[in-house]
């Protein structure tokens, strides 16, 4: 049975989705965020050194880093979710996969720390909103081309960028000025995989 180590409001959200949408049965175990500091309890570092979520337990293995235990969670499921067989659909996929983490979310991040700096904060993340638009509008351009991030079908690439996306709606700017990219959210949170996750994850202030 999988373990997932879920921290509320955070974007381990994402595994619960997909393990509904996987079918996988799994078990959570929870964790609260300091209410100062925001960050996970101490507890989370006795399963990953660096103290993070997700992270999951399955058979013994621990697995961080959402992107690894997406591709993981692939694995597992022979193949669903993952890349499609088409090859430029397959390249997108892998793209967006890694462009969640690796580009999208660090802007977001120096946001919402940036903010939280008394006085000097406002001023800083007006400079970070442009960074942040640069994204938006690709991503906007993107989503009126096709429906899903790799083509026609939802995959795990969809997975991922939920919470970059929930993030920019909620602090970075995101708009019903990008109609597509608000509608792809719409049809994700429609998703009885979603609901499900959410339902069992607990609080979550992005959906
Ligand atoms: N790139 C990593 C980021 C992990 C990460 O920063 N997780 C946040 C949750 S949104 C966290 O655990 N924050 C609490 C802390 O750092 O103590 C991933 O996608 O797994």
């Amino acid at each position: 049975m999988i373990i997932v180590h879920h921290l509320e409001n955070s974007r381990s959200q994402r595994i619960l989705w997909m393990l509904e949408e996987l079918g996988l049965p799994y078990e959570i175990k929870r964790y609260e965020r300091n209410k100062a500091t925001m960050l996970a309890p101490p507890e989370l570092k006795q399963v990953y050194p660096l103290g993070k979520s997700p992270v999951i337990e399955d058979d013994g293995q621990v697995v961080a880093e959402t992107g690894a235990i997406v591709e993981y969670l692939v694995d597992k499921a022979d193949g669903k979710l993952g890349a499609p067989a088409n090859r430029a659909d397959a390249l997108r996929y892998r793209f967006w996969l890694h462009y969640a983490e690796g580009s999208m979310m660090p802007p977001l991040l120096l946001k919402l720390v940036l903010a939280r700096i008394p006085i000097l904060g406002k001023a800083a993340t007006k400079k970070i909103q442009p960074m942040i638009d640069v994204h938006l509008d690709y991503v906007e351009s993107e989503l009126s081309k096709r429906p899903w991030f790799a083509g026609a079908e939802m995959t795990a690439a969809d997975i991922m960028m939920s919470f970059p996306l929930e993030a920019a709606r909620n602090r970075g700017g995101l708009n019903e000025s990008r109609p597509a990219t608000i509608a792809w959210l719409a049809k994700v949170h429609a998703r009885p995989a979603y609901q499900a996750g959410l339902k069992k994850g607990g609080p979550y202030a992005y959906a």
